[in-house]
Formats: C-alpha cells, structure tokens, sequence
C-alpha cells in the first residue's frame, strides 16, 4: 500500500505542476503564436509549450488520475475497516468488562496481567540491585586501582637497598678508645661490648684528631628529655641517641657500671659545661667508678684530676652551715631517684629536686637536674619544694644558675693526655684515699 500512495502522491505532484505552469502563461487562446520548438522544460513555459504538453500527457494525466482515485477509494476502504475494528475493540472491551469475573477468557488475562506486573516488579528490583552490585564493582575498581599503585610505589621501594634512618659505624669494641684504636675516626654512634657485659649496646663516641675516643654517658643541650625517672629508667638509660649528638640522654647506671668495671687503665669522667653566654668550662675525675645495682651504683673516683669548673664533687661550703661542704659532696655516695631513697638527707634529696644523682643531702654538683632556659631560676622556679634543683656545677656558677649544657664521657686515663686539646694535670687529690 505504501508503494501505491507514494505513486498517487506523484501523480499530484505532477499535476500541481502543471496548473502551477498554467497560471504562469500567456492566454491559452492566443495558441496560433506557438513555436513546435518552444518545449516545456526547456525555457520557462508559454501558453504553447502548456498546451503542447496538456495534449500530449493527458492521457497519461488521465491514467494517473484514474490510479489515484482507485488508491483513494482503497485508503478510505481500509479507514472504514480500521474504524469498524475499533468500533468492534471498544464494544469487546466493554462487553468484557460487563462480564462476569468468572469468564475464564478474563480470568485468563487477569492472571497474565499480574503475572505481567509481577515480572515488571521483579525486574524493577533486580535492576535495582544490578545497579548497586555495577556501583560495588566500580568502588572495588577503585580500591584495587589504588592498591595497585600503591604496590607500585613499594615494589619501587623496595628495590632500592634498605637503608637504616640511622647510620650506626661498622667498627665495635669494648669502649670507644678501643674503637678508635680499631681506627674509627669519626663521631658517631657505635656498638660497644665492655669485658663484663652480657650483650653490646649502642653508644655515641667522640673521636677526635688525636684519636682519643670518649664514651659519652651523659648529654644535656637543650631541655628536650625531662630527666626526672624513676630506679628502672636511670638504670637502663633514657632519652635519644643521634649519631650528630644533637639529643639529650642517660646513658643507663647499669651500662655506666660496665664501663667502670675491672679495667687495670683507670677510667677518667670528663665533664664538660656551656653556660648561657656560651663559655666552656670542664673538670676531670680519675679512678671513676659506678658500682653495681647490689650497691645502689655507687659512686666513686680516686681524685680530682682538674678543670677550669672546679671540683663540684667534692662538696661547697655555702656559708648556711659548717657542714655543708660535707653533706654536699659526692664521692662515694648511691644513687637515688624519687622511688628509691639512698641519701643522708631525711628527706628525699631526688623527690625533692626531681632527678636522679648521687644524693648526699642533697649536692653541690647536679648534671641532671630540671632545665632552665636563660639560666637564672629563683626558689619559686623551682616549685612546691623550693630547693635548688637545676643543673648546677656549683664551683663555677652558683646553685641558682642552672648551666645550658653537659657532657659526661669516659676515657681511660693512659689516652687522655695522649693529644693535644685540654689542658689536663693533677691539682688536687681528694676523694676516699
Ligand atoms: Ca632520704
């Protein structure tokens, strides 16, 4: 049908072109002016090249008008057949809804439609959850994407050779002289494993050019570890060790002990002051030991050995009592710390001023007592006890001056003057001989 139509479609054409050119043209009358050779289509039409045409096509015009007219009685044919079949649809769908629920026709369809609903509902859901499960799958791809590259960053990682974030010298020995007589050269944090020790430890030794090698058991720089612990922790060590000594800590009573212990060369203690105007001062004790746990670690040198800070250990005479050079000395005292009382004093000396040191009742020298910045620290600095608790080295700044920074190392005493560097001889002989 649809090939018909677009026939009689062109047959009208045809024929709107054809009265189109009628309008256009000179009177029809006028038909004796006619040139045989003035054809339609080739120049615009006149009357003759029209009527020309007319005769020579009318059969055919005819012939198409004929075609159009059957395709229109056809169409209007089929338009009274769709109506009737719509008439027909209407009157059974009302016929249908009039009847009974117990035609088996209706039921029938009533069953498909649900059926039909339910599939759709079913559908519905299962889209619902296809896009939910579509929307984990995409999370999950995302998730596995950043793993992935994650994977990548470590597989690159890890092929680079692992590299400690600290650089611990290959070089061991029983203390740094021994490190350094092993060649070690450079300042830096190495394993050492004195005689009597049951295992080795880190330390930081300081070399210097003339290849002396000091074990630093004590640092003090800027405040940064507070250094009031209890027993446990003086005796195992506290703080950090950096192999550019740029941290504060407690080498530990129990490896200070080893150090000390059973060498036939006597072990110097070195220490070393910076006050707040940057001056350096130092005192040396010879013959320095720390006795074991069984003995509180004891405390004890042979003598004073020098220094330009003076002999701190040896008690200071403050001008409150006759006995204060002698309640404030140090050689051959215990250790205390706040839990656990060693002192002379009634009280407790570590509580008190909130270290851990060889109390006596209480000092005249305290390297790990509380950091003061700028130094001067008055009795209501110094809390709820009021006692003179910083860092002080009393022959050289007096007991409310606490000192900016301490070193205490070991040495032992055949490599000390083995160099140049400070000065070093014996002023005074002091101590429990
Ligand atoms: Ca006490």
């Amino acid at each position: 049908m649809a090939q018909s139509l677009l026939a009689a479609a062109g047959g009208l054409l045809l024929l709107f072109s054809i009265s189109s050119a009628q309008i256009r043209g000179d009177n029809l009358v006028n038909s004796a002016n006619c040139n045989p050779n003035d054809g339609f289509g080739k120049y615009c039409p006149t009357t003759c090249g029209v009527a020309d045409y007319l005769l020579r096509y009318i059969p055919k015009v005819d012939d198409d008008i004929d075609k159009m007219l059957d395709e229109l009685e056809n169409i209007a044919n089929l338009t009274q057949g769709a109506e009737e079949t719509v008439i027909y649809m209407k009157d059974s769908t009302t016929s249908a809804q009039k009847q009974s629920p117990v035609d088996p026709y209706f039921r029938k369809s009533t069953g498909m439609l649900d059926d039909v609903l339910r599939f759709e509902k079913t559908i519905l859901t299962q889209e619902q959850q296809i896009f939910e499960l579509q929307n984990l799958i995409s999370s999950n791809e995302r998730r596995m994407a950043e793993l992935k590259q994650l994977s990548v960053q470590l597989q690159q990682r890890c092929q680079e050779p692992c590299k400690d974030s600290v650089e611990i010298q290959p070089i061991t020995g029983t203390d740094c002289q021994d490190v350094a007589n092993k060649g070690a050269t450079t300042n830096g944090l190495y394993y050492i494993k004195p005689a009597q020790a049951p295992e080795q430890f880190l330390v930081y030794c300081e070399i210097d050019n003339f290849g002396r090698g000091f074990t630093v058991i004590q640092r003090r720089r800027d405040g940064s570890v507070d250094f009031h612990k209890d027993w446990i922790q003086y005796k195992n060590g506290f703080g950090y060790l950096s192999p550019d000594d740029t941290t504060e800590f407690w080498l530990g009573n129990e490896k200070i002990h080893l150090l000390t212990l059973g060498t036939t060369i006597p072990t110097v203690l070195r220490i070393e002051l910076v006050d707040w105007d940057g001056n350096k001062k130092y005192a040396d004790y010879t013959m320095f030991r720390v006795g074991p746990e069984a003995d509180n670690y004891r405390l004890t040198y042979g003598y004073y050995l020098g220094g330009d800070a003076g002999d701190a250990f040896d008690g200071f005479d403050f001008g409150d009592d006759p006995s204060d050079k002698f309640y404030t000395s140090h050689n051959g005292m215990l250790f205390s710390t706040f839990d656990k009382d060693n002192d002379k004093y009634d009280g407790n000396c570590a509580q008190q001023d909130g270290s851990g040191w060889w109390m006596n009742r209480c000092h005249a020298a305290h390297l790990n007592g509380k950091y003061y910045p700028g130094g001067r620290y008055t009795e209501k600095d110094a809390g709820e006890h009021g006692f003179d608790n910083g860092i002080i080295w009393v022959t050289w700044h007096n007991r409310w001056y606490s000192l900016k920074e301490t070193t205490m190392k070991l040495i032992p005493l055949s490599r000390l003057t083995a160099g140049g560097g400070q000065q070093t001889g014996v002023k005074q002989f002091g101590g429990l001989s």
